[in-house]
């Protein structure tokens, strides 16, 4: 078993490790639930995580920002940053079953509330200025499909519409094809929604995995052990155990309420619009329990996505290009839209083989660069410097007009009346040109054209080393006028 210091950790012992390393900053009592909470964690986003003991003056603290760093991702796993992706491949190539435990072993369900108004009971934030109101954005929504009984874990994002009423962002995915199913039986889908889990668990519901993959089981095996969960009071759907929070309700057949406008990846706004409704039956939580919330667009938001996708991209890419050595989704490109590979160029041409595979990956995927192998994709100066000296546009340049974007890019275009687009169905939305650039050198040059500057040794100095911390020389002698 993993010792108390090492993987898996609760979110409880993760936190308790950050504080340990000056990773956790504890705000003042004073930062307001409507936007104050949220300007401090975003301003501390990537360096610190934050913690608010009394958010508005409500008991419940709140934390945010606990993975916003691709090395403390890569630390929760308890891996190199190197081995991040083929880890994550790895267990989600390896699902793990869940262990069911009793009620009494399930501090999830320690308190049980059931006539609730969820605007008194949870701390839960206002994040963006013009966001319709208070949002979960940490919550594991789990249900199952009725046909099968597996589950689906996602994040949505969820509007507090009212006391015991929910709307929620439901994209054309898992969830979507379960209400479905149910709603055209005219029933209710279960839901429930877990708030405050563990970081592997975080990571493990973002999984791009086919229809009937448990997330759950993928929490299993990147933390190594059966993930403990409890069935909920009021339904068949079985949640996290340890999580700090669970919310349960039913996604409502037949109705639709306004939602949003709500800050999304991409630094904009997602319109408001009608969509899906949960009614809440019960919440159940810790003693004490502590609220996590993710800010929109910083990098707790975009890592959680980028990481599977980049394992993903990886797996795809190289069942047809063995060269494929790397792959990252640039933090200036949302983590979802600008893709970096690094490639073992093993003939002329290839790597616009490989932008048209990527292209086919995904269709948030917007532009492609592919590099050589002494070119770090983690860096996007060294990026740019391979195409500011490796690429020309009239021939290493492919652009494929009016395929298949983002409907969360605001410069993508729509098929329909340009006079009303706002109005457009989805299925018109987000059409959008793609862009691949061909920044490797050619396999053959002569002389050192397209030699990388090296300076023999340069590697292996060690300024702690090098620098002399009692010069014996008379500086003040040496440098007078
Ligand atoms: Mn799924």
């Amino acid at each position: 078993m993993p010792h108390s210091d090492h993987p898996p950790y609760s979110m409880r012992g993760w936190l308790a490790r950050l504080a340990a390393t000056d990773r956790l900053a504890v705000i003042r009592d004073n930062a307001a639930l409507e936007f104050g909470l949220a300007a401090i964690a975003k301003r501390l986003d990537g360096r610190k995580a934050t913690l608010f003991p009394r958010p508005g003056g409500h008991d419940i603290p709140v934390v945010s920002g606990f993975i916003s760093h691709r090395a403390w991702i890569a630390e929760a796993m308890g891996v190199g940053e190197q081995e991040l992706l083929a880890r994550f491949l790895q267990a989600s190539e390896n699902p793990l079953p869940w262990r069911e435990v009793p009620r009494e072993q399930a501090t999830a369900q320690a308190v049980v509330h059931r006539e609730v108004d969820i605007r008194r009971l949870l701390p839960i934030p206002v994040h963006n200025e013009h966001d319709s109101g208070a949002y979960i954005t940490a919550g594991l929504v789990i249900a199952r499909n009725p046909a099968t009984g597996v589950q689906n874990v996602s994040i949505n994002r969820i509007q507090i519409s009212d006391a015991n009423r929910l709307g929620v962002l439901i994209l054309p995915r898992h969830l979507h094809a379960f209400f479905q199913a149910a709603e055209a039986r005219g029933e209710p889908l279960p839901v429930a929604i877990a708030i405050g889990v563990d970081p592997l668990t975080l990571l493990a519901s973002q999984a791009i995995v086919p229809l009937d993959s448990d997330e759950l089981e993928i929490a299993g095996a990147l933390r190594g052990a059966p993930l403990p969960v409890v069935r909920c009071l009021t339904s068949e759907v079985r949640v996290p155990a340890d999580a700090e929070i669970v919310i349960e309700g039913r996604l409502l057949p037949g109705v639709r309420e306004p939602e949003g406008p709500f800050g999304e990846f991409p630094k904009y706004y997602s319109a408001r619009e009608d969509r899906e409704v949960i009614e809440i039956d019960a919440i159940t939580h810790r003693r004490e329990p502590i609220f996590h919330t993710i800010v929109p667009a910083e990098m707790e938001h975009l890592l959680l996505g980028a990481i599977p996708r980049e394992a993903t991209l990886l797996a795809h890419l190289r069942r047809s290009f063995a060269g494929v050595l790397d792959v990252h989704l640039s933090v200036g490109g949302v983590c979802r839209y600008h893709l970096y590979v690094k490639l073992r160029k093993q003939r002329e041409g290839e790597p616009k083989n490989v932008i048209m595979g990527a292209f086919g990956a995904h269709y948030d995927i917007k532009q492609v660069i592919v590099v050589d192998e002494d070119v770090d994709v983690h860096d996007a100066a060294e990026v740019e410097w391979a195409v500011a000296t490796r690429f020309q546009a009239d021939r290493d340049l492919m652009v494929v007009p009016g395929a298949q974007g983002s409907i969360l890019d605001p410069s993508t275009t729509v098929a329909w009346s340009l006079s009303n687009p706002g109005k457009a169905p989805p299925q018109l939305q987000g059409i959008s040109a793609k862009m691949g650039l061909d920044a490797t050198r050619p396999l053959r040059y002569e002389g050192h054209v397209f030699t990388r500057l090296r300076i023999p040794g340069e590697d292996a100095v060690d300024p702690a080393a090098v620098v002399d911390p009692m010069p014996a020389i008379d500086l003040g002698r040496l440098f007078a006028d």
